[in-house]
């Protein structure tokens, strides 16, 4: 069964020029992007994206940091979408994460991270909306 998630190339992977490499491990995989814009998110998109971290004491540097550049936002589909792409994502601290995965690759602190991937089914379809309004 095929389903749908939500994945954020971040300001800092944007900025880095880690689009292509993100893109291709997507593709490599065989998960299929069905959407994908170049945009860059205000406060308030920010602060709904990221609402169950709304208490957090990072809040305030996610909303600021997630709004500091232009993001990759894209819809991806296939079997197990959500958890296929966390598995290639790796885990939130990217020293943590495995070496072969994005952050396992790529970053070293757990604020820049590269890339934002769907928790859960609901996560997917309320973060869709978000982004893609409409589209689905
Ligand atoms: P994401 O939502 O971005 O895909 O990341 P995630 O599910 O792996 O992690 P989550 O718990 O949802 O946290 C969202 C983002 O908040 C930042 N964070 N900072 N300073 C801190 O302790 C801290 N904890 C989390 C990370 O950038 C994380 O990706
Ligand atoms: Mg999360």
């Amino acid at each position: 069964m095929s389903e749908r998630t939500l994945v954020l190339i971040k300001p800092d992977g944007v900025a880095r020029g880690l689009v292509g490499d993100v893109i291709a491990r997507i593709e490599r995989k065989g998960l299929k992007i069905v959407a994908m814009d170049l945009r860059t998110l205000d406060a308030d998109t920010a602060k709904a994206h990221y609402a169950e971290h709304a208490e957090k004491p990072f809040f305030g540097e996610l909303v600021e940091f997630i709004t500091s550049g232009p993001l990759v936002a894209m819809v991806l589909e296939g079997p197990r979408a959500i958890e296929a792409f966390r598995a290639l994502a790796g885990t939130t601290d990217p020293v943590k994460a495995a070496p072969g995965t994005i952050r396992g690759d790529h970053a070293l602190e757990i604020g820049e991270n590269v890339v934002h991937g769907s928790d859960s089914p609901e996560s997917a379809a309320r973060e869709i909306k978000i982004f893609f309004p409409d589209r689905f």
